[in-house]
């Protein structure tokens, strides 16, 4: 921009900052602010020019243009399966922490690419989406053993990418046979998919957080490094991460194992290592954390707080964690509403009372 000289960045809505910094004689700002949630931020600007002697100019704003309208003509503009498949990278150089939140269908997707909140001057949002192999099943019926194939998982992700445009990781469990890891690969690759992480066991498939992990082992080493090449060497671009998933702590066993295997997949080519746990407290994966950070095999680490869910993602950004998955929160809300309402249906005989616990039919016949 010819007219640009200097380009400083402000990372806040509140401006004080830079306006303390740069002392500047005119703040030029649209006269919208002057209403809704904007208006205690100008009140800030206009009390911190004064110490100075400044002026804020509003030019009137033009009607109907916002960021707001922007961000949705993007949605409905879509986006291109190299373009959102890049985006997990670049907002790992660009945030504290990635927030990924589960997506098990296009209208859950909907909400996490749509909502977005303003908290103490700061905006809000998800930045991904998470495909869990858990609600996929959940969604169908069926329990997290495998018995939702890939195909299917895949097919539906393929919905949920026509009406969103953020990047989504997806849950491999094991990737399979090394075999047919390249082919998993491609067909994400290929939709626009960020992420696979893939975890090391093998056997029968149990979900982790059950507590009895009967008939579950943890792979060799010497195997599960062999998926990982396998899968770096199928992925067509640098983009697209290929994420291990230790299942150490989960299987009883202790933190110099977590370790050791960290190193080792860090070393075969993983992009990234997601520490999994089942503990209450998250003492386990704090401790691993402080370690593989000082490691020289170190890369990104990736959390699931679903058992330790008082944890803070402050606490969590301090102690070098890259990205958060809330792996199956938005099932978990879903059901339980669903089967309220179902009982209350059935009890009252009519619906009148819950109409208001619902969204209005209005609401939803405007919701997309
Ligand atoms: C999933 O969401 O399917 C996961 C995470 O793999 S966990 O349920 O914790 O195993
Ligand atoms: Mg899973």
């Amino acid at each position: 921009m010819k007219y640009v000289s200097k380009v400083i960045k402000q990372d806040t809505l509140d401006y004080t900052k830079n306006l303390k910094m740069l002392k500047p004689d005119y703040v030029v700002h649209g006269d919208d602010w002057k209403y809704g949630i904007q208006k205690e931020i100008r009140k800030k600007v206009i009390s911190t020019l004064s110490k100075w002697g400044g002026k804020l100019i509003e030019p009137k704003y033009t009607k109907d243009i916002s960021s707001e309208k922007i961000r949705k003509e993007i949605i409905n503009t879509g986006t291109t399966p190299d373009v959102r498949k890049s985006k997990l990278k670049r907002l790992l150089n660009a945030k504290p922490i990635v927030k990924i939140l589960e997506a098990h269908s296009p209208i859950s997707g909907l909400i996490i690419e749509k909502l977005s909140v303003i908290k103490k001057n700061k905006f809000l949002e998800f930045d991904g989406m998470w495909s869990s192999s858990l609600t996929d099943s959940i969604l169908r019926g069926k329990p997290d053993n495998q018995s939702v194939d890939y195909s299917t998982r895949i097919n539906w992700i393929n919905e949920i990418f026509e009406v969103t445009t953020k990047p989504l990781i997806f849950d491999a469990d094991n990737g399979g046979r090394v075999e047919h890891i390249k082919y998993l690969v491609n067909q994400l690759e290929r939709i626009g998919v960020s992420a696979m992480i893939i975890e090391d066991k093998v056997g029968l498939k149990k979900n982790s957080l059950f507590k009895d992990q009967k008939g579950v082992e943890q792979d060799k080493i010497k195997n599960f490094t062999k998926k990982i090449q396998a899968a770096k060497k199928a992925s067509v671009s640098d983009d697209f991460f290929v994420i291990s998933r230790i299942e150490s702590f989960i299987l009883g066993k202790n933190l110099s194992d977590a370790l050791k295997r960290a190193e080792a997949y860090s070393a075969a080519g993983s992009d990234a290592i997601l520490i999994h746990s089942k503990e209450k407290d998250p003492k386990q994966i704090f401790e691993f954390a402080k370690k593989f950070s000082k490691s020289k095999f170190y890369i990104p680490m990736v959390c699931v707080p679903s058992t330790y869910s008082h944890v803070h993602e402050s606490e969590l950004i301090k102690h070098g964690f890259k990205i958060v998955i809330y792996a199956n929160h938005m099932m978990r809300s879903s059901y339980p509403n669903m089967s309220n309402i179902a009982k209350k249906i059935l009890l009252d005989k009519r619906t009148s009372k819950i109409e208001k616990k619902i969204t209005s039919i209005k609401d939803i016949l405007t919701l997309i």
